[in-house]
Parts: C-alpha cells; structure tokens; sequence
C-alpha cells in the first residue's frame, strides 16, 4: 500500500498556485500518526545518544523507515513531478530526491536556526516529524519566489553570494527579530506535508526551546545546474558531493 495519498491533478494545481502566489502548498493530514510515532520514537532516541544535541540523517541513514518509503511512494513522486511540470513548463525527469532529516535541538540547535539561502533544486518539499507545542516552535521562515530559476551555475552563485555573507544574514536576522522584515511564517503540522519552490525562495527556520526537538524532513528535488561544468568542478575541487547549502550536520549519528 502506497504511504502518501493520490493527489488528483486539480488539487496539485492548487499547490502549484499556492506555491507562487503565498510561498507554499500544503496537503493536509496526509501522513497518518501512528506511521510518524515509530520516527519519533527512533528520533528521540537517536538525539538522546547524541547528548541532547542536534543531528541530521541522510538518505542511506532512513533505510527501511517511513521517510524512505516515502521518497519511493508512487502518489509522492507523481505529485512531485506534476508540480515541477507546472512550475517550470519542462517535462519532470525520472524523480531520485536529495532526503535528509534534520533534527534541532539543545544548543546546537540553535546555530542551525536563523541560516537564510537557497536550496540548490527547485522542489522542496517539507514533512514535518516533531515539532514543539510549548515555547517556540521554529517555524519555517519565507521570503517567497524572490529570484527565477538561473540559466546557468554561474548566475545562480552569485545571487549565493549575496545572500550568504554575515552582513546579509545579520541583516535578515535582524529584520525578522525585530518585525521590521515580514516573511511568511509557516507554522507547521505534523502530518501534513509542505511544498514550496526552494530553489526560488529565501528561507530559513526559526529556533526552537533547546530542551526540545524540532525534527522536518526534507526531500529536494531536481538540481538545474546538475550538468555545470562549472558546478562539477567546484564540487571536485572542494571533494564533496552535491548538496543544499545548509550548515554541516553537527554531529554523526551515533
Ligand atoms: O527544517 C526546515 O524547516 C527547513 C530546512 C531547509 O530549508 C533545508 O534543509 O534546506
Ligand atoms: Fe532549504
């Protein structure tokens, strides 16, 4: 049996129009709670190892959980690709995800909050796992569609310049503590799931109470720039493989 619903094409149509005129498209209630109890359970236990601290899992980490199922669930992938067909007007190619769970808490939690960029696919899409009911949630933090798709690596690095230098992000900082900067806030529900254009929008998350877990998987989707020359030689040069530009995983999983 298929973990993610049928999404029927006029529904997500509307995700597509919501993702462009407020940032993001939600599917309610899609991810029932006794499928999410089992991933808490094995998040707990895996920061508890970790001192309380934050901890991210990549795609080979989620073997065999619900997070893997997910990304290999026919309706997800379907949806995926009929709203990358309505976002940029090209067909979808065969869906593999960048996957990884990142889980926020104690104090290192609180140096992966407030971490403004782009992510490097245009698809993202957000499942949240746990998220705080007491004191601050870390909700996800928008400045929707604020650039197009760049034609080439070399366009889509210099708006990465700009944004991720420490006069920028203190900037953007500033701006949201202080509400003179007004970002969609997306208070998240674990069970639903969250589609934006990630590739497009400035985004961050907010932190949460370090005595608590914040815990969002994120599955990114087509990489524009992937046959960059350009791109493939940095990438070679810095001996790394293609990724987001999210700060490092703090900690290994235990
Ligand atoms: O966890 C979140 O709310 C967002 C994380 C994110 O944007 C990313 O990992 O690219
Ligand atoms: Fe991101």
């Amino acid at each position: 049996m298929d973990v993610f619903p049928s999404v029927a094409a006029d529904a997500a149509a509307t995700i597509a129009t919501d993702m462009d005129r407020h940032g993001y498209g939600v599917v309610e209630n899609c991810i029932p709670s006794d499928l999410l109890s089992g991933l808490r359970q094995f998040i707990e236990d895996r920061v508890q190892k970790n001192g309380g601290e934050y901890i991210a899992f990549s795609a080979a980490e989620l073997a065999g959980t619900l997070l893997q199922e997910l990304s290999r669930s026919a309706n997800f992938q379907q949806v995926c690709r009929q709203l990358y067909e309505s976002g940029t007007r090209k067909p979808a190619p065969p869906v593999s995800f960048y996957n990884i769970l990142r889980c926020l808490a104690g104090q290192t939690g609180e140096q992966n909050a407030y971490f403004f960029h782009y992510d490097s696919y245009v698809l993202t899409i957000l499942v949240p796992i746990l998220i705080p009911t007491e004191g601050q949630p870390g909700d996800l933090i928008m400045f929707p569609n604020t650039r197009p798709l760049r034609k080439t690596y070399f366009g889509n690095l210099i708006d990465k310049f700009f944004l991720d230098n420490r006069l920028m992000q203190t900037h953007l900082r500033k701006g949201v503590l202080s509400g003179g900067l007004k970002p969609e806030k997306i208070r998240m529900t674990p069970g639903n799931v969250y589609f934006f254009w990630g590739y497009r929008s400035v985004h961050a998350n907010e932190s949460c109470d370090p005595d608590k877990i914040r815990a969002t998987a994120l599955y990114h989707y087509v990489d524009p720039h992937s046959d960059s020359w350009l791109r493939n030689t940095l990438l070679s040069l810095r001996g790394r493989k293609p990724q987001m530009s999210q700060p490092v995983a703090v900690a290994q999983p235990a």
